[in-house]
């Protein structure tokens, strides 16, 4: 007699009550080994359950919706005598009922595969086979452009070389099938063009799986949600920008004493260098319009307002509000908002709006320290004021060394759109600027 197994949800990742985006059976199909089953979706993967042996689904214990976790009892398959044999690490395993509708739970205990695609690199935990070479296009790393196929669909198509984002899906909600690969591949030999990436990816080898627990003791920590988001994007402008960093020094001697005063005078607001480097940076924009704007296929989209978004350091990670209009706005002005605003940030409660609009960031780490960094920048941004530690320094004045406080400043600017020598003025006018302050009212 065939033997009713109930197929558990295997270990997902640590994520739990994950949503069911997709239920790919009925009862009464006929499933085989490593068919998808169900289609899950965390915050930032999809995975699919696989049937872990062939058989025939006698009954669905979810449904679409449902939030699932590692554990849950997806389905209950009749399995085929031969896989049964073949099959220990996949499910629980139940005697067929003997009175229609009480199955008895057996004790036997088995792991099934699950296969995630968090990006456009799948990756089958638990599957040591290698695979070649992966196709690797930072852009795919955003949620919204990873190509909806299941796991199988997705080793085929890379063992082909096919970059799935450019495969058309013709099954429901536009998923990717098998035979849509097997076309796509045709249709390119047909027309002579590559099927794969063509040169535009980069063709990385596969990341480096280390079973660390090997070599001591480890602790496996989720990355928070924040982190999750910002590497996606910090990886995605890493590799898909030219960075070139800039570094200069500007004396901030007379600008550090004018902030002194005007702290002491406005005792309710904290005013930091930072507001300084806002307005600095705003009459460089304004002279270096290049530097506020964002590249859109062949043209320059050239701004006209002044958003600056400051990266706030939180305990989740990294966030970058924006504050509108700081041509607008003073020096107090400003301050009173970069105290809102990195409040809010830090207590998770900037909205989208607070992050959106932003013609230039500045990242500021000189409230801890170091002399330099090479900040990333922000897309669609094309440039990014990294500012460490000022500190007191000998500075020759022609005659002798007089001690000056020192601001280390990094620009970091793509450079298809800006050149060497337009960093190199655009941070000597900053420089000048906060050398002398009189030079943002001209
Ligand atoms: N040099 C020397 N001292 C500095 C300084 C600088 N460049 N910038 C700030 N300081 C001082 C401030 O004056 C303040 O001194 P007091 O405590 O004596 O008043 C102290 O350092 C702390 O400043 P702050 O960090 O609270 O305030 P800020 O306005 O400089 O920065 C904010 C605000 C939100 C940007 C900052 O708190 C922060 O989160 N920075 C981290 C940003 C980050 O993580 N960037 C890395 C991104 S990766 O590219």
């Amino acid at each position: 007699m065939s033997a009713l197994k109930e197929v558990k949800v295997p270990d997902i990742g640590g994520h739990k009550n994950v949503p069911i985006i997709e239920v790919l059976v009925k009862v009464g199909d006929t499933v085989k080994k490593d068919q998808g089953l169900i289609t899950l979706e965390s915050d930032k993967a999809t995975m699919e359950v696989p049937a872990p042996f062939a058989g025939v689904v006698r009954e669905l214990k979810v449904k679409l919706g449902d939030e699932i976790s590692e554990g849950d009892i997806a389905l209950v398959i009749e399995a085929t005598d031969e896989t049964v044999s073949s099959t220990k690490p996949a499910v629980q395993e139940v005697a067929a009922p003997r009175e229609a509708d009480s199955p008895a739970v057996s004790e036997e205990k088995i792991v099934a595969p699950v296969a995630v695609a968090s990006t456009s690199t799948p990756v089958t935990v638990g599957n040591p086979v290698r695979t070649p070479p992966v196709s690797f296009d930072a852009d795919a790393l955003m949620p919204a452009n990873v190509p909806y196929a299941s796991p199988a669909v997705r080793v085929f198509a890379r063992e082909l070389g096919v970059d799935l984002a450019k495969v058309k899906g013709s099954e429901r909600g536009g998923r990717i099938s098998k035979a849509d690969v097997q076309q796509f591949v045709k249709a390119a030999l047909e027309t002579g063009v590559a099927g794969s990436s063509g040169g535009s990816g980069l063709n990385l080898i596969p990341w480096p799986q280390v079973d660390f627990a090997k070599y001591g003791a480890i602790e496996s920590l989720p990355l928070s949600r924040i982190k999750k988001i910002s590497g996606a994007n910090l990886a995605r402008n890493w590799a898909m920008i030219p960075h070139v960093t800039q570094n200069d020094e500007a004396d901030i001697t007379e600008m550090d004493l004018f902030r002194k005063k005007l702290a002491e005078e406005h005792k309710d607001v904290k005013v930091t260098p930072l507001v300084f480097m806002m307005k600095a940076v705003v009459a460089a924009l304004k002279k270096y319009p290049n530097f506020n704007a964002s590249l859109e296929g062949d043209n320059l989209i050239l701004k006209k307002y002044f958003h600056i978004g400051i990266a706030v350091d939180t305990p989740d990670g990294l966030v970058v509000p924006v504050i509108r209009d700081v041509d607008k706005k003073g020096l107090l002005e400003l301050a009173q908002e970069l105290a809102v605003i990195s409040a809010k940030a830090r207590d998770k409660k900037l909205g989208p709006n607070d992050m959106q609009g932003g013609c230039f960031s500045i990242s500021s780490l000189g409230g801890i320290g170091g002399t330099g960094f090479t900040p990333i920048i922000n897309a669609p941004e094309v440039a990014i004021l990294g500012v460490s530690k000022s500190q007191i320094k000998p500075v020759w004045n022609g005659s002798e060394f007089t001690p000056r406080l020192m601001l280390p400043l990094s620009l970091s600017y793509d450079h298809r759109v800006i050149d060497g020598a337009a960093a190199a003025r655009f941070a000597s006018f900053l420089t000048q600027s906060l050398a002398d302050l009189r030079q943002l009212l001209l």
